[in-house]
């Protein structure tokens, strides 16, 4: 063998060696990633509840004083436009069943509570299974409401946060929980109310959708320049522009979708707390920013939840939910 026979077979030795190298860090690289893929947490998809969907009922037109569906398409519930009977028939056809949380800590438990709930037994949701969360810091001063056949009411212990404004946003962080530890797997829907508001007609089934914002009664029909969306640039909730003004007065919408809202929510509270700085409207302004992000399927116009200091009460042919008049000199001394 002379030399250049050897220095050629070394060559073929080296390629050899170096595809064996690189064939196995590939194989092995593959097993090691099969491997860390089976450690991981395994994802169980929910089955896909069967969703009713109605809007093809929905008269359009029957109302030409008003705007009636968004321009992604989602319908905007005004009188009229839906057949209650149909809409209550198919969910409970279809099982339906709808969680309302609501908070009530401090004062407001007295001042508003009882009304909430008593207004709520005549007119929300009448004909569903409906169950009733109510937080508070002081259990046992909740009122013990008589309550129709297939609804509940479960009385959760929360903190009382000493400033207002986290008594009001870090509603999202319980929400969130709530969903979570609680209510997932048990409701099709979660509708979620300031308590200082009375119900005072039928709000029902046709109020329900995959994800449910409020149109403000003070902003549905003035220009979108004088919304009141977070202009400073530093917070989260910063938007320059948006579709509507929406009042987290309540908002709802599939376990989901809620938990999606209340998380974003939270998040971007937290973030601005690190950063110094809150919303002009708190949890209303990141509220805002999400649905500008994520559209909703479905608009409740302000008959859902009227301000009777709105003076032109035209296009309300019907009010369902109503602002309690503002005790602020009452209930915000601190
Ligand atoms: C107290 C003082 C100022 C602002 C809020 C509170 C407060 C709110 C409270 O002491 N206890 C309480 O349970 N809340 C909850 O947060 C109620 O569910 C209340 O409806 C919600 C939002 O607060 P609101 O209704 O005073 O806010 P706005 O936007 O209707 O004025
Ligand atoms: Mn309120």
């Amino acid at each position: 063998m002379d030399f250049r026979d050897f220095k050629e077979r070394i060559g073929i030795f080296t390629c050899l060696l170096l595809c064996i190298v690189l064939f196995s860090s590939f194989y092995f690289g593959q097993l090691r990633s099969i491997a860390l893929l089976k450690n991981l947490p395994v994802i169980h998809e929910e089955p896909s509840k069967p969703t009713i969907n109605l809007d093809h009922t929905l008269d359009f037109t029957i109302r030409n004083d008003v705007q009636t569906r968004t321009y992604w398409g989602a319908p905007i519930i005004w009188e009229l436009m839906f057949d209650p009977k149909l809409y209550d028939k198919k969910h409970q056809e279809g099982n339906t069943s709808v969680a309302l949380t609501v908070f009530a800590v401090g004062r407001y438990l007295d001042a508003y509570l009882n009304t909430f709930l008593t207004s709520a037994e005549k007119h929300f949701m009448i004909g569903l299974p409906v169950t009733y969360y109510v937080f508070t810091e002081s259990p046992e001063k909740v009122p013990n409401i008589e309550l129709a056949p297939q609804r509940d009411l479960k009385v959760v212990k929360v903190q009382k946060y000493s400033r207002w404004q986290d008594i009001s946003m870090m509603r999202m962080k319980t929400i969130s929980e709530t969903i979570e530890m609680e209510l997932e797997g048990k409701f099709s829907y979660v509708f979620c109310f300031d308590v200082d508001q009375e119900f005072k007609n039928r709000f029902g089934s046709e109020a329900l959708g995959e994800s449910v914002a409020l149109l403000h009664a003070d902003f549905y029909n003035v220009p979108k320049d004088r919304f009141t969306y977070d202009k400073n640039p530093k917070s989260k909730a910063y938007m320059e522009d948006g579709d509507h003004y929406y009042h987290a007065a309540l908002f709802g919408g599939s376990l989901q979708n809620v938990k999606a809202l209340a998380d974003f929510c939270h998040v971007n509270i937290m973030e601005d707390k690190l950063n110094d700085v809150e919303a002009l409207w708190h949890d209303e302004s990141h509220l805002n920013k999400f649905f500008w992000l994520n559209k909703p399927t479905q608009l409740l116009s302000p008959e859902y939840c009227w301000d009777n200091n709105v003076p032109d009460k035209k296009h309300i042919l019907v009010v369902r939910l109503t602002w309690a008049p503002k005790q602020y000199d009452k209930l915000r001394t601190r």
